[in-house]
């Protein structure tokens, strides 16, 4: 198997900075965890920006701060996130694509999401796609449901996109496809030859999907995006989800990647120019 490349979402879209003490919101806060996370066993991070209110921002200068933050203080792996917040408009959402980060998601259809609907119609998902080759930015397919393959595969049809990819495997969003291993083995069973994944479980089920994706040689996503907790009633820190996982993986006898590793194992030219 390969090493284990550990990816922190740290922010997202959906936690409020009044549900915990520890969202790092600000490009300063996403450079300590940066930092932490790395420390910690994690080999890339997912990146959303907040303004210092906490609200939702896609602002090309507040991701230019926040790349520059992570850059300063770590050597993870920067991805950017295209899906934002829902009701950003696709302008918004790939905007963030001329800073060049190493990595930025594609989610590959739309999917219900709580009470709303995140759009990823086939124009959005051209439109961010094209953008991301013109800038020369690698995807990360995110699929939230069985047809994302499918939409995916339809992509590549158009020549929009090659495989292999690597593809983050989203469970559990109330809307999606749910968090169980027999889903997570249906997913990957049906993924193009050669395709290297992640799973990212939400809430409570973060970790048996992390523990399922160890033993498979999947990869692993954890981070307060998609889950609050360390365990019931006990608020987490993102570099303790991603120490567990670690700790977890070494017991399993899995190498945890580093991130130079971990570019090793995606095919990722290491990216040194400094942000555009
Ligand atoms: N916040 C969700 C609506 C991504 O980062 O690409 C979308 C999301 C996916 O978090
Ligand atoms: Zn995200």
């Amino acid at each position: 198997m390969d090493p284990l490349i550990i990816t922190c979402a740290p922010v997202g879209a959906e936690v409020r900075i009044d549900q915990t003490p520890h969202l790092p919101y600000t490009p300063k806060l996403l450079g300590e965890t940066a930092r932490a996370v790395q420390d910690a066993g994690g080999s890339m991070i997912h990146v959303h920006c907040r303004n210092d209110d906490g609200s939702n921002t896609h602002a090309v200068e507040r991701f230019r701060a926040a790349y520059e933050a992570i850059r300063a203080a770590s050597d993870l792996i920067v991805q950017f996130s295209t899906g934002g917040a829902i009701g950003m408009t696709p302008d918004e959402r790939a905007g963030v694509l001329q800073l060049r980060p190493e990595m930025a998601t594609l989610t590959c259809g739309s999917v219900n999401f709580g009470d709303d609907i995140f759009q990823n119609s086939f124009p959005i998902m051209r439109a961010i796609l094209k953008k991301m080759n013109d800038y020369g930015v690698r995807p990360e397919l995110e699929i939230f449901d069985k047809g994302h393959i499918a939409n995916a595969r339809r992509l590549a049809r158009e020549r929009l996109l090659s495989f292999p990819q690597h593809v983050d495997l989203v469970l559990g969003v109330p809307g999606g496809l749910e968090a169980t291993v027999q889903n997570l083995c249906d997913l990957v069973d049906d993924l193009p030859g050669g395709c290297t994944w992640s799973v990212a479980g939400i809430g409570r089920q973060q970790l048996p999907m992390a523990m399922a994706a160890i033993a498979m040689g999947g990869h692993v996503r954890v981070g307060l995006e998609d889950n609050l907790y360390y365990s019931r009633g006990k608020l987490a820190r993102n570099e303790e989800l991603v120490a567990r996982v670690a700790r977890i993986a070494a017991e399993a006898g899995r190498a945890v990647a580093t991130p130079e590793k971990a570019r090793d194992v995606l095919g990722l030219s290491r990216q040194t120019a400094p942000v555009a």
